[in-house]
């Protein structure tokens, strides 16, 4: 695959293997950052040193998929993060992904200067791919067994890698002929969404089978649960540590984004992983 991806108002340059995609979330209530950047100027500052930190992008939320969340109406997502995409697209270099699974949020966000799709529900709304082919813009499909209200209840797979695998596949063959071209597909596992411990951890065991597809692949295991069931640390921002380990463990097995929230520790966590990885072909 081409290692520079290129769409009429974005590119991502994966020459030099992974890179850190920032989380910026415009919610009350999101598991690690909820209620710190509602204020849209606080959000755009935050965006900036982000950027600043080295993100390679920056992912604009408005609904918080925390398990146990209900879904936020269209209206409201926009509200909250139509002028924060504004004002940061206009001073900010990389592209700016929407982080939602409707239609009517993705045209908002990408009319206000979004050019990336988010979709943790992986296009399974066709009007959703109808933005992605119209405005020739990258889209990530993620993998979740279930919906945020319920997908911890009782999460359960036969083989859950090769499932999560066939379906993102699928998804992204059925985008394929729908016109979204492959380089501008990304597939992710959806750690943490309708997946035990054991499940997460036999995902990213084996994320190189993933990586294989030959899509790229992003993955999202900043300051989640399951770091802190195996370290015992309650509170998401004590999970540094736990999520450093997580992305030292994607890069090694051939991710291309990893999204968090700690960018600067995780620029130099991927720095140093990628030097041990030796050449990537991206
Ligand atoms: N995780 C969250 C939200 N959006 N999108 C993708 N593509 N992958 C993820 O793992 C993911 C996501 C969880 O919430 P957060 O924004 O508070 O981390």
């Amino acid at each position: 695959m081409n290692p520079v991806v290129q769409w009429p108002r974005g590119r991502l340059d994966f020459t030099g293997g992974c890179l850190v995609m920032g989380i910026l979330n415009v919610t009350p209530d999101s598991f690690s950052d909820g209620g710190q950047f509602l204020d849209p100027r606080a959000a755009v500052e935050h965006g900036l040193q982000l950027v600043a930190q080295g993100a390679a992008m920056i992912d604009v939320g408005g609904e918080s998929t925390r398990p146990g969340s209900k879904p936020v109406p269209p209206a409201e997502q926009i509200r909250r993060t139509v002028p924060v995409i504004g004002a940061l697209a206009e001073r900010i270099d990389v592209p700016i992904s929407i982080d939602t699974a409707n239609f009517e949020v993705a045209r908002a966000a990408v009319l206000a200067g979004a050019s990336i799709l988010n979709d943790i529900t992986a296009l399974s709304d066709a009007r959703m791919a109808e933005v992605a082919v119209q405005q020739q813009i990258p889209v990530i499909l993620m993998h979740m067994q279930g919906t945020p209200a319920t997908m911890q209840a009782e999460p359960r797979y036969d083989d859950v890698v090769a499932e999560v695998r066939d379906f993102l596949v699928a998804q992204a063959e059925k985008a394929v002929r729908l016109g979204i071209p492959p380089e501008r597909i990304f597939l992710d596992p959806g750690i943490g969404f309708g997946k035990t411990l054991e499940h997460n951890l036999l995902l990213l065991r084996n994320l190189d089978k993933l990586a294989a597809t030959g899509y790229r692949v992003l993955v999202g295991p900043s300051r989640k649960g399951f770091l802190g069931k195996i370290t015992g640390r309650d509170k998401p921002t004590d999970r540094v540590f736990g999520t450093a380990a997580a992305v030292a463990r994607c890069v090694a097995a051939g991710a291309s984004i990893v999204r968090v929230h700690d960018v600067a520790e995780m620029v130099d966590v991927v720095k140093v992983s990628r030097a041990i990885a030796g050449p990537v072909v991206a």
